[in-house]
């Protein structure tokens, strides 16, 4: 969760210690109380988690477990179909359970030995800087609730599914786990709002909603198409663009819809060729030339 961070519901201490999440009326779990108060003690339980220390293990419901059930079936046959090899191969690695929410702690154990990507809990908004320069120490922070029961196909807010099915299959592949270290050095290396923001965005257009020419098939590779198994179903519609960094860095979105605009890699070699060099290399000069409008 990052970018998306702008949807993040805020999270707030009310006068006697307790966490209060404050879901936005369009929140397809606002009006539901027994939600509502999971989200308050699973926002808690982030709080107390103390770096170097586990990551607290949250109870997860029946429900929950039956949320995450369904969004996992209807996933796998789906990126059988459309995910990119290279994130079907992260699969295959890190081999999720399709039955139970997995607890964060777990999918780091089981990270670690292929990539060295461990997570960290997340209770709402994490600044941008932090969000992505701690992705240059092979860590990831991301939420632990799950999706509002009554959407499960998809949700504009980053929840354990998006962060784990979405983020942590592509974390197990060797050459995506190195482009998200990547992304981390550029946000560590830029000084100024600006860049930091176009470094992000060229994230957003790729790690998060990026598409691949395979085999004469447009594929997904993006933790957000992954993770939603409405959207996956329609991207091949869109607007569909040419791998361009200054053309990432300066399009907007708006993170509430399924996105229209998503920009093609015509491999992985390409993407790592054009965005992993971009990161790798890149400084506050440089994306202010990328940025300036073309006359
Ligand atoms: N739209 C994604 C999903 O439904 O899984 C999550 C948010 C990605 C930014
Ligand atoms: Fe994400």
């Amino acid at each position: 969760m990052f970018e998306e961070a702008q949807y993040l519901a805020p999270v707030t201490r009310r006068a006697d210690g307790s966490i209060e999440v404050e879901l936005s009326r369009s929140h397809p779990g606002f009006a539901d109380p027994v939600y509502r108060e999971r989200r308050n003690r699973i926002a808690e339980l982030a709080l107390r988690h103390v770096p170097g220390e586990p990551i607290p293990a949250v109870e997860y419901t029946p429900e929950e477990h039956e949320v995450w059930r369904i969004v996992s079936a209807e996933l796998a046959v789906a990126h059988r179909e459309l995910a990119v090899a290279e994130y079907l191969h992260g699969c295959e690695r890190l081999a999720l359970p399709k039955d139970r929410i997995p607890q964060l702690e777990e999918v780091s154990d089981w990270l670690e030995p292929l990539t060295g990507f461990r997570y960290l809990p997340a209770a709402g908004l994490v600044e941008l800087r932090e969000f992505y320069g701690t992705l240059a120490d092979s860590l990831f922070h991301s939420t632990q609730y799950i999706r509002h029961h009554s959407v499960p196909l998809y949700t504009p807010e980053p929840d354990v599914v998006h962060e784990v099915i979405g983020h942590a299959n592509a974390l197990a592949s060797d050459r995506f786990a190195a482009l998200y270290r990547l992304a981390g050095e550029a946000a560590r290396r830029v000084e100024t709002r600006e860049a930091l923001e176009f470094v992000s965005k060229v994230f957003w257009f790729t790690l998060e909603f990026g598409v691949m020419a395979e085999g004469g098939e447009l594929k997904a590779y993006g933790a957000g198409i992954l993770s939603s198994y409405g959207e996956i179903r329609e991207f091949r519609q869109m607007d569909i663009r040419p791998l361009d960094l200054a053309a990432m860095g300066t399009t907007t979105y708006d993170i509430t819809h399924y996105q229209d605009v998503l920009f093609r890699a015509e491999s992985m070699a390409h993407l790592e060729d054009v965005v992993g060099a971009f990161w790798a290399t890149c400084d506050d000069d440089a994306i202010a030339r990328l940025a300036l409008p073309v006359s």
